[in-house]
Parts: C-alpha cells; sequence; structure tokens
C-alpha cells in the first residue's frame, strides 16, 4: 500500500453469488487487486497448526464469522504488503461488529468508493456451491453447511448492506445471470465510478 490513501470496493452477496469470480475479472480488467476474506481465512487456517486454526475452520464449516480483529488483521496486512492502491474485498464485512471493527483499524486511511453487491437467488446460490463442493474440496460446499451459511448472509450481512445503502454506496447487481452478462453490468458500474 502507497502513501496515498488507497481505494477499497466492498464486494458483498450470498454464498456462491459469483463474488470470487466477478472479482478474478475485474482485477485482470481493470488492475484492482483482489483481496477474499475467506480465502485469506483459509490460508491462515491451513499454515496455523494452533487453536486458532482450528478456531478458524470450525467457524467455516457452520458457516460463522470469524472474530473480526483476525480477519481485518490478515486484511490489512495484505493491503500492506501490496505496492498497489486499489483494492476488491471480497466477503468482508459481513456483520455489524466486521463494519464497527473495520472502522476502529481503518477509518480515515481508506476511501470506501463503493459496495458491490451481487445480488442472487439463495436457491441458484446454493446450487451453484452444491456443484462446485463435487471437486471444490471446501468444507462449507455441502448442504449442512449452506444452510447455515445462508442463515448467517440473510440475518448479518444483509443489514450490512441496507447500511451501506444509507450511504448511497451500494452498486446492486443482478448476478443470477451467466457470467459474461454479469460482467456487462460490473463493467457498467466501473465505467462510471468515481475514484
Ligand atoms: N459461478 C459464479 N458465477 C456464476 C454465474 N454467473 N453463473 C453460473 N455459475 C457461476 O462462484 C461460486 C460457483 O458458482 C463457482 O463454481 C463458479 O464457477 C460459479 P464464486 O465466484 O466462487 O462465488 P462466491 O460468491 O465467491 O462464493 P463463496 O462460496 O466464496 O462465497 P462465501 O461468501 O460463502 O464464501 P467466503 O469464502 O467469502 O467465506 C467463507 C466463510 O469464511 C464464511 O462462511 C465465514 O465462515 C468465513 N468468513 C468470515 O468469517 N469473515 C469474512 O470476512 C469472510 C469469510
Ligand atoms: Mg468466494
Amino acid at each position: 500500500m502507497s502513501s496515498t490513501k488507497p481505494n477499497v470496493i466492498f464486494v458483498l452477496g450470498g454464498p456462491g453469488a459469483g463474488k470470487g469470480t466477478q472479482c478474478t475479472r475485474i482485477a485482470e480488467t481493470y488492475g484492482y487487486v483482489h483481496l477474499s476474506a475467506g480465502d485469506l481465512l483459509r490460508e491462515e487456517a491451513a499454515k496455523l497448526d494452533s487453536n486458532l486454526g482450528k478456531e478458524i475452520n470450525e467457524h467455516i464449516k457452520n458457516g460463522s464469522i470469524v472474530p473480526v480483529a483476525i480477519t481485518c488483521q490478515l486484511l490489512e496486512n495484505a493491503m500492506n504488503n501490496s505496492a498497489k492502491d486499489n483494492f476488491l474485498i471480497d466477503g468482508f464485512p459481513r456483520n455489524k461488529d466486521n463494519v464497527d471493527g473495520w472502522k476502529k483499524a481503518l477509518d480515515g486511511k481508506v476511501n470506501i468508493q463503493c459496495v458491490l453487491f451481487f445480488d442472487c437467488d439463495e436457491q441458484v446460490c446454493v446450487a451453484r456451491c452444491l456443484e462446485r463442493g463435487k471437486a471444490s474440496g471446501r468444507t462449507d460446499d455441502n448442504e449442512d453447511s449452506l444452510k447455515k451459511r445462508i442463515v448467517t448472509y440473510n440475518e448479518s450481512t444483509k443489514p450490512v448492506i441496507q447500511l451501506y445503502e444509507k450511504d448511497n454506496l451500494v452498486k446492486r447487481i443482478d448476478a443470477s445471470k451467466d457470467v459474461n452478462k454479469v460482467f456487462e453490468d460490473v463493467r457498467n458500474v466501473f465505467n462510471n465510478l468515481k475514484s
């Protein structure tokens, strides 16, 4: 992260909405650095042979939310270790506590450009994750975990999106369309984005 205030876009949406898929394309097209909070947590848990690693894995399997101090530190480290200034933060903040923890650590230090909200029907989300689960090796791509992930999304993450809507930061995208069509809508957002 350089000395100028970096730009941050939060990327939210249900499990399997296509956040990661679209972030990869945004990173290729617009040069943003893609930081998936879920990927950072999975990598951290795999590295740690400790209770903390187990705690992270338990949260992921249960679709519950890892304490914000852990996630925020991983995101902050990743930003600091990057020489870039434009970041996509995928899958965070997931609840009010995440919002508050982020503000405590980084308020005033970054410019939140917008919140990309990939809006996708629950059944479509579940079907995508179950299909991916045939090969992903993810411990949460199964019916049991998905039920819990959906509850967490509805109860904790949707209110965060509503919170950012009040600040006029949310760019809603219909994520149930095919990947290329969704990306067309994403491009529309980026082409009209103020820095
Ligand atoms: N696919 C994608 N787009 C498609 C399209 N338009 N049409 C058809 N298929 C499409 O896509 C999912 C699958 O769908 C893929 O197979 C893809 O090819 C296909 P993907 O792009 O991976 O969707 P994404 O929204 O990224 O789904 P993901 O499962 O990663 O979302 P989650 O939000 O559930 O998972 P995440 O990794 O962010 O978090 C996992 C867990 O980590 C959380 O449940 C939580 O326990 C923990 N966590 C925290 O505690 N705190 C955090 O801040 C972040 C995570
Ligand atoms: Mg993802």
